[in-house]
């Protein structure tokens, strides 16, 4: 044994130093960037008769994996985002609704996040725009709803889930304070906001191509969400008038702003070895792109179905499509995959990594079955069918190969197959997770476990997801 050890230290030793170097640089950068309220049917790469412009998109789509089939955990913001960062289903903490400003944080810090993961694994980790997951401010309730006071101090924010840098704000209605690290520093118009954020942003990409470590950023913007403010720079723009012409300007920026990301990395040599993937937290607020059936909120698919590209140079054809269905909660899972790494038993519950499909190696499916939620209820999707699920009780049986627009009740019809997909989701809730391993507990009583052990919830928190 003692042999086999110095053995192993002797070959250790003896590589050559390039060959160690290159395993450093081998970790790619890894950027996320997410719209608010972007709609499926907005990119025309994903719909070749939308009026909106959003260049950046198509163009990265050409440059690496356009995927069809991809869904946010819930259909509203703030369980999205939990997903993302959690690889956990919202569902399993009852958050079901939207937090703010002075809403307590919902991911207690002995939680493992993909941030704190890859802090741990020697990345520098940076949260740059819109956090929406709860700080606990150190005054209480320092300002307004709408404004917080410079120099007001938070804990229990991005800094203590694993982002060693944050610079954002709380959400989308108090946009115009600005926060960095653990204060407030300033305090804007809401149409100065995300200049800020994404003049940050590339400043950030500027500095870390200077350094060794690779980084993770993580850029949850304001566009295509209310407030609409669109800078001077980009009124106009969309080459859309009228009434609708504000709206896709603000889209036309925030593609923009994906596009000042690409440019930074490109300038700074770091292009071809970023993971980088844009997509979208729920559709868009009170426009369905049909044929998808409703939009932001809805458990149908205009509520959760995301435009999702990945792109990876060398790694992920460029030009390619994925149909496989998959879920923003796969980052963290992806990101442990890239890295060669194990997960914890009690993280990521409910992430699959998609490496195998971005590298185009699948030979199935890449997850068992999805689970989709709205503040109505969930839905479990697998292969084409998709069974949603009120806190009513009623259900509802879809097949979306043949009926993407969500027509067609086959419930009655197809009770064998509701019969199963019930089945498997009182398992994924019933062991705390979705993926092989250890049961976890959840730290809400959902409605749809076993009905002889389990009490239906009053609901909690914010029962109006937005
Ligand atoms: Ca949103």
């Amino acid at each position: 044994m003692m042999k086999q050890a110095i053995l192993l230290c002797i070959v250790f030793l003896c590589q050559p130093l390039d060959v160690l170097a290159k395993t450093e640089n081998e970790r790619p950068n890894i950027v996320f960037i997410l719209f608010d309220d972007m709609g499926y049917g907005q990119p025309p790469s994903y719909r070749a008769d939308s009026p909106f412009k959003t260049p950046n998109i198509d163009h990265l789509a050409k440059q690496g994996m356009l995927f069809t089939d991809a869904h946010s955990a819930a259909a509203n913001c703030t369980p999205t985002r939990y997903g993302v960062l959690t690889g956990r289903y919202p569902c399993r903490i009852g958050q079901f609704g939207v937090l703010k400003t002075y809403s307590a944080p919902i991911i207690p810090k002995r939680r493992l996040t993909v941030a704190s993961f890859l802090k741990g694994r020697g990345y520098h980790t940076a949260c740059i725009g819109k956090w929406h997951l709860g700080m606990k401010w150190v005054d209480g309730m320092p300002g307004t709803e709408k404004q917080l006071p410079i120099g007001a101090r938070l804990i229990d924010g991005p800094n203590a889930l694993g982002f060693d840098y944050f610079y954002g704000f709380t959400h989308a209605r108090n946009i115009g304070s600005i926060i960095e690290q653990d204060r407030v520093v300033a305090n804007v118009k809401g149409v100065e906001n995300q200049p800020l954020m994404i003049g940050k942003a590339v400043n950030y990409i500027e500095e870390r191509s200077r350094e060794k470590k690779p980084f993770f950023l993580y850029f949850p913007m304001c566009p295509p969400h209310s407030p609409i403010v669109p800078a001077a720079e980009f009124v106009g723009k969309s080459g859309i008038t009228g009434k609708e012409g504000k709206y896709a300007d603000w889209v036309y920026q925030g593609d923009h702003m994906l596009g000042q990301i690409m440019d930074a990395l490109k300038r700074t040599g770091q292009e071809k070895n970023t993971l980088m993937i844009a997509t979208g937290d729920n559709g868009a607020a009170r426009r369905p792109y049909p044929p998808l059936r409703e939009a932001k909120s809805s458990i149908y698919e205009g509520g959760h179905r995301e435009p999702f590209v990945a792109r990876w140079p060398g790694k992920i054809n460029a030009g390619s499509v994925n149909h496989d269905v998959i879920c923003l909660n796969d980052l963290f899972a992806t990101c442990a995959d890239i890295l060669g790494d194990d997960l914890p038993p009690d993280a990521a519950e409910d992430s699959v990594s998609i490496l195998p499909g971005l590298l185009g190696e699948t030979t199935g499916p890449i997850r068992e079955a999805t689970i989709h939620q709205a503040p109505a209820g969930l839905a479990i999707r697998q292969g084409p069918w998709k069974l949603v699920m009120y806190r009513n009780g009623n259900r509802e049986l879809y097949n979306l190969k043949d009926d993407i627009s969500e027509t067609r009740d086959r419930s009655k019809t197809n009770r064998e197959v509701a019969g199963r997909l019930e089945k498997l989701m009182e398992s994924y809730i019933d062991r705390g997770r979705s993926t092989p391993g250890p049961v976890q507990k959840n730290e809400f009583e959902l409605p749809f476990g076993n009905p002889g052990t389990k009490k239906r919830n009053k609901k909690k928190n914010h029962p109006k997801g937005k």
